[in-house]
């Protein structure tokens, strides 16, 4: 709760934090003055257990008072996309939806009507997107999406391998390993849960060897690693069967550890020695798939199999590809190679990284409910549910082509309206383009907001919502935990602001649904620590959690997953069908054969660099997460957008042939799009691959070239086998701009 500052009476420092989905959660001290924050600070712990605030954090009274944050409701007066609007009353706003759904549902149904939720506010009570479906459930039902575009195919390869998504250690268990592989991660931008940079530092500190392998020399690689393996983007799983070919001819790998804990390491190994295809996957057969030497491979396999323990730490980022799936499947398979699954400084490899203490709340707030309408036919099912659970809704890849060509494009039903909140799809989902003609196709489209984005730019009615500063709420740290934290409200509603639950609170009254539950912010929150046993659990003292604003969690030892499955196999069998970790999934084989192989595979795929598209566009494009932003989101804010330009990486070796030098606005296209950008011409990218930060706002100018950098422009609205979205699975073509 405030406190008063000694300095001046009226300031009161609020304790809170953000909701982004941001790879942390950092402790901020607000400090409120006549409803403004003047100062901000972060966590008063000491060490060790201080959580370090991020830089976006350090900029976030810059992005809650920003003057580009939506203050009233307003209506599209332009074209659609166009960007112009005029300010309406809420009365208007509420009723014009209210109206459209009415509208739409009498003449088409409910099928007829989108739901466009997301996960941009990681909190229980405020997620705009519960209270909505809540709705719209009461209203006889929706269409929306499933799958997500971020981690789904580091999900459905621990599903598949271990039967749960719990994967992680806590961070602090670096400091047990003796060589740290930093597969695809890069937690000094990502995060990856607050202070995992410092135990990463601290293990180096400590001994551990440390290796990134990665496109890019990145940030975390320039500040604890020992070397620096460049990596073809979308080969990593023939580097890592090259791994395990030479483990197994060196007789290296833990077949004892297999003997007793996985099943079907022997058709991983006939794959392996090339028994099953009569291709025997060599680490000369993957140099020349990933550009990574064959003696850097040999080197790789022996100095893992060798050191024990030794944490392979892969992520999600090449899983967001064609292949995805099968990176984090073939990792978690060598952490089993090498016995280091369950192990304390091990890993289990999977990319998800989450422990399963304080990392979430179990029970949401609202109770979403059955959605009454359900989709059937044939694009509806999507992917395997790796849970058997049949889901009937849209793949959240195919979004904007299922809004395109509704019934007659094999989709369930033609959606006419879409209502969305949390996401910023069109900028953030394959084919911007694309996304953006879907949306000039629906009849209404209303969109809440804090920013006018790419997307809100294409809403007939706009409706502000309050930023977290302007709510209470309990919040979830990114995945790795130990803690709870409760954010306490330290504004007012800026301008005539509402938060998401109000909204749908005053939509029912319109819609004259009856028996939508109400409560104040203060009551369901109090509810909802009743409900959570989770919270109760570790909480006895509700009020002094919210005058702290956090609740730290004591770990007797690290939490290593699966360490009972491995200390105690006989009492805590695996959650697979087997029981064991499966290195061959006979799920797989059934359900999706031909689509994802049973055990883990290298398999070419459209767009990776042997496509013959790469005659015309013989880049890879590589879209990592921004450092100085949160996907789309803190983009105006300038002490922010200060500390790093957006650019392409391109390495001399493509730009001096281009004639293009350092700074040069180019073009980055293919046939989906052109984006314009400046050009860093760097070696810390590999050649033969680009990087543009994904999150920049789409901005076509008159001849559709996209001025904002938006690199989605650029990517496919496709998703993996799995249900990976590709986004980093696209040939482009780079040349000097026009302009420079
Ligand atoms: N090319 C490429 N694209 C990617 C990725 C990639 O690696 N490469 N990564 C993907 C990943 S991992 C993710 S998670 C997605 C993220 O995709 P999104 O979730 O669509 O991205 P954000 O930019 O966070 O957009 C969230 C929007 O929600 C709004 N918002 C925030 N809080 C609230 C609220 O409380 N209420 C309402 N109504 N609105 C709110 C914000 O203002 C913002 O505009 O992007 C994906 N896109
Ligand atoms: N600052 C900041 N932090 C964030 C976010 C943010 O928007 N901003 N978003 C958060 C969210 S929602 C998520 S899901 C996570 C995402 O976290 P990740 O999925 O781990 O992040 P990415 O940035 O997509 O990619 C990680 C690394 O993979 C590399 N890479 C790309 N392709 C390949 C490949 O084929 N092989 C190999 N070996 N490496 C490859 C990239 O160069 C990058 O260094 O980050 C979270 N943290
Ligand atoms: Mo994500």
């Amino acid at each position: 709760m405030p406190q008063s500052s000694a300095a001046d009476q009226n300031i009161r420092i609020v304790r809170a934090t953000s909701a982004f989905d941001c790879g942390g959660r950092c402790p901020l001290r607000l400090h409120v003055k006549d409803n403004v924050i003047v100062r901000i600070e972060g966590d008063d712990a000491e060490e060790p257990d201080q959580l370090r605030t991020c830089l976006r954090c350090r900029a976030y009274r810059q992005y809650i008072h920003h003057p580009e944050r939506l203050m009233y409701p307003q209506k599209r007066v332009g074209r659609r996309g166009e960007g112009k609007f005029e300010r309406i009353s809420w009365d208007e706003a509420l009723d014009t939806l209210a109206n459209q759904l009415k509208r739409v549902k009498k003449i088409y149904g409910n099928g007829a009507i989108l739901l466009m939720t997301g996960g941009s506010y990681l909190a229980s009570l405020h997620r705009g997107g519960a209270a909505a479906q809540r709705l719209l459930n009461l209203f006889g039902g929706y269409v929306t999406h499933y799958g997500n575009i971020s981690s789904e195919g580091a999900v459905w390869a621990s599903l598949t391998q271990y039967g749960s998504v719990m994967v992680g250690h806590s961070r602090e268990d670096m400091l047990n390993s003796r060589l740290i592989l930093l597969w695809g991660w890069d937690p000094a931008r990502m995060i990856s849960g607050t202070n995992t940079m410092y135990h990463l530092i601290r293990a180096k500190e400590n001994g551990a060897r440390v290796i990134a392998i990665d496109p890019r020399y990145h940030d975390t690689a320039a500040t604890v690693a020992d070397q620096w393996v460049p990596i073809r983007p979308g080969t990593d799983t023939a580097v890592m069967a090259a791994m395990a070919n030479v483990m197994i001819r060196e007789k290296l790998h833990d077949q004892a550890f297999l003997d007793r804990y996985t099943v079907g390491f022997d058709r991983f190994k006939a794959y392996v020695l090339g028994d099953e295809d009569g291709i025997e996957k060599t680490p000369g057969w993957a140099a020349a798939i990933s550009d990574v030497p064959a003696d850097t491979i040999v080197r790789l396999a022996r100095e893992y199999a060798n050191t024990r323990p030794a944490a392979l730490m892969d992520c999600q980022g090449p899983a967001r590809s064609a292949m995805g799936e099968q990176y984090n499947r073939c990792a978690a398979t060598l952490c089993a190679m090498t016995g280091n699954v369950g192990r304390p400084g091990g890993s289990a490899g999977g990319g998800l990284m989450g422990i399963p203490v304080a990392h979430m709340f179990r029970s949401p707030a609202i109770p979403a409910g059955k959605n009454p309408f359900e989709l059937e036919g044939p694009k509806v099912k999507g992917t395997l549910d790796i849970r058997e659970r049949v889901i009937k809704r849209i793949h959240i890849n195919t979004l904007f082509d299922a809004i395109l060509k509704g019934k007659k494009g094999g989709y369930p039903s033609d959606i006419r309206m879409a209502w969305s909140m949390c996401n910023n799809y069109l900028n953030q989902t394959g084919n911007s383009n694309k996304a953006a003609k879907a949306l000039q196709n629906l009849e209404f489209f209303a969109t809440q907001e804090l920013f006018m984005t790419p997307q809100a730019r294409y809403a007939d009615i706009l409706l502000p919502v309050t930023s977290t500063a302007e709510r209470s709420d309990l919040m979830r740290p990114w995945p790795s935990g130990p803690y709870f934290m409760f954010s306490n409200r330290a504004l007012e509603p800026l301008g005539e602001c509402k938060d998401d639950l109000e909204i749908a609170t005053e939509l029912a009254a319109r819609l004259d649904i009856k028996d939508f539950e109400t409560h104040s912010e203060e009551e369901w929150l109090r509810r909802l620590y009743e409900k959570s046993t989770d919270l109760k659990h570790h909480i006895r003292d509700f009020d002094r959690f919210r005058q702290e604003g956090i609740h730290r969690i004591e770990l007797e030892t690290p939490v290593v997953a699966f360490r009972k499955q491995i200390e105690d196999p006989e009492n805590h069998p695996f959650d697979t069908p087997s029981g064991k970790i499966e290195i061959y999934s006979q799920r797989v084989a059934d359900i999706v054969e031909g689509l994802c192989p049973p055990i883990p595979k290298y398999l070419p795929t459209s767009e990776d660099r042997n496509d013959p598209l790469s005659r015309n566009y013989p880049l890879q494009l590589i879209t990592p997460h921004p450092r100085n932003r949160v996907h789309s989101e803190m983009y105006k804010v300038e002490w922010l957008r200060e500390t790093e330009p957006h650019r392409v990486w391109i390495n001399p070796v493509d730009a001096t042939p281009r004639g293009i030098k350092d700074g040069d606005e180019v073009h980055v296209f293919n046939e989906r799009g052109t984006i314009a950008i400046a050009a860093w011409v760097t070696e810390r990218i590999i050649p033969g691959v680009v990087s543009v930060f994904e999150g920049a706002w789409y901005h076509p100018d008159e001849n559709g070239i996209d001025r904002g950098g938006c690199c989605n422009t650029l990517t496919r609205d496709a998703y993996s086998g799995g249900g990976a979205a590709v986004l980093n699975t696209s040939l482009v073509e780079v040349r000097k701009g026009e302009r420079s």
